[in-house]
């Protein structure tokens, strides 16, 4: 059920919508150096060095992988930081965002 279900103080029952998840998912190129998207992995996403090495191999052999899952707006922000940061540095790295299920 995708709600939230708690009681207050008062014994009142609140409800409220679970917030749907998205992914956040990194796409193989060929030319952003490894290292740049490590640190960006580590800095922006908050993955530690094995799941960031993880995430990289695994890009770099499939041509995609999903970096984590947060609500809408996080994921979105996330991808555009990571995108632009790449872009500030001249490299065509991209992630997209997509809803979970
Ligand atoms: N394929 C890139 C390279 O060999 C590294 C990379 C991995 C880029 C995952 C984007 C995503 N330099």
């Amino acid at each position: 059920m995708n709600d939230f279900s708690m009681k207050r103080g008062d014994g009142q029952r609140i409800r409220t919508d679970r917030p749907k998840l998205y992914r956040v998912v990194l796409l193989n190129d060929e030319f952003t150096p490894q290292d740049f998207v490590l640190t960006l992995l580590r800095q922006e996403f908050r993955l530690d060095g094995s799941q960031a090495g993880l995430v990289l191999a695994t890009a770099h052999e499939k041509g995609a992988c999903m970096v984590s899952v947060y609500p809408r707006d996080v994921a979105e922000t996330k991808a555009e930081r990571g995108i632009d940061a790449a872009r500030r540095a001249g490299f065509p790295l991209h992630f997209t965002v997509e809803p979970e299920e």
